[in-house]
């Protein structure tokens, strides 16, 4: 058999939806995963590719599913979880009306917005998750997340992870992410951020994943600097120009709430993944990434977080220092 570098075409059979509805066959790739002991080159070269790069295996599983329970453990008294389920789970009690669950980091409750009274215990502790040990030490500072960045990067001891996060808890059936990329919340600093999108527990492929719009770096620079443009000719000063929200921007920083439409617009794919406990996906701060609806025929909730990691001898986003909270401004 002739060897071929062209990856074969995976057909994914799910259909899966986004917040436009649903996405049609052909705007639909299988991510290409790589194991934790690929070649480092070979890495290196791959996340240089295609933006970003799928990792199985970089955290021990068990340590990953710990920090699910606890997570879960922590959020139950709110009535989030289906009654005579483990926590670790994560199964949604769909007795109760999804408003009162408004999911952190997806537009519900918003990095911008704020939820109604009914919803407040869940966001409260939704919040407080973001300061516990068995989170922000355990699972955040990770040894072989750090370690596996460092080489990955050539970042080696400089390699430093920004303490703000989103602890994302995406209920079934709500609203996921827009399409973005990252750098548009990080413009206090040089576009040399790494993202690690961490899934906590297992993610099926319905159950409402992170998706990459196919060869995207360099339009999402592109579309960087048209913004810079934009922002210069329309007079603002170089430090509104950094905002995510300043008045050329959405409201929300995002680029769209719509994936469906704008891989039709751009005629690409959403490349798209089920996910397991301890896998690690990297992306480059000019991916244009979005999520998946969490369709997740048991009704799983989808819990997941992204890390940011800089080289500290460079200058990054000191907003990113401290932890998330829903109104730092980011
Ligand atoms: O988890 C999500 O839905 C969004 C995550 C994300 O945008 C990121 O990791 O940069
Ligand atoms: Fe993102």
């Amino acid at each position: 058999m002739p060897h071929s570098t062209v990856p074969e075409r995976v057909e994914v059979k799910e259909q899966l939806y986004v917040n436009d509805g649903p996405l049609k066959p052909e705007q639909v790739g299988l991510i290409r995963p790589v194991a934790r002991d690929t070649p480092i080159e070979e890495l290196q070269r791959r996340l240089e590719e295609d933006g970003f790069l799928l990792v199985k295996g970089v955290i021990p599983r068990e340590d990953v599913l710990r920090a699910r329970e606890k997570y879960f453990k922590f959020l139950s008294p709110c009535g989030v979880l289906k009654k005579g389920t483990a926590p670790v789970n994560g199964i949604y009690n769909d007795n109760e009306d999804v408003s009162k669950f408004p999911g952190i980091g997806s537009g519900a409750a918003g990095a911008n917005g704020h939820p109604g009274e009914q919803a407040a215990a869940f966001v409260d502790l939704s919040l407080q998750a973001h300061t516990e040990p068995w989170y922000a030490e355990d699972l955040c500072r990770h040894p072989a997340l750090k370690e596996f960045v460092a080489e990955l990067t050539g970042w080696k001891d400089n390699t430093f992870g920004l303490r703000r996060s989103l602890l994302r808890n995406n209920i079934p059936n709500t609203k996921a992410i827009g399409v973005h990329y990252d750098q548009i919340f990080l413009r206090y600093g040089e576009p040399t951020s790494l993202t690690a999108w961490v899934p906590i527990g297992d993610v099926s492929i319905k159950g409402g994943g992170l998706i990459y719009l196919e060869n995207s770096v360099s339009y999402g620079e592109e579309l960087e600097q048209q913004f810079t443009e934009k922002a210069m000719a329309a007079g603002l000063s170089s430090e509104e120009a950094k905002s995510a929200f300043n008045k050329n921007m959405m409201t929300t920083g995002l680029l769209t709430e719509d994936p469906g439409e704008f891989a039709r617009l751009n005629n690409r794919r959403w490349m798209v993944s089920a996910y397991e406990a301890g896998d690690v996906v990297f992306h480059n701060p000019f991916a244009i990434h979005a999520s998946t609806i969490n369709h997740d025929p048991n009704n799983v909730i989808r819990l997941a977080t992204d890390l940011r990691f800089v080289d500290s001898s460079r200058s990054y986003d000191k907003r990113w220092d401290n932890h998330y909270t829903l109104d730092d401004g980011v």
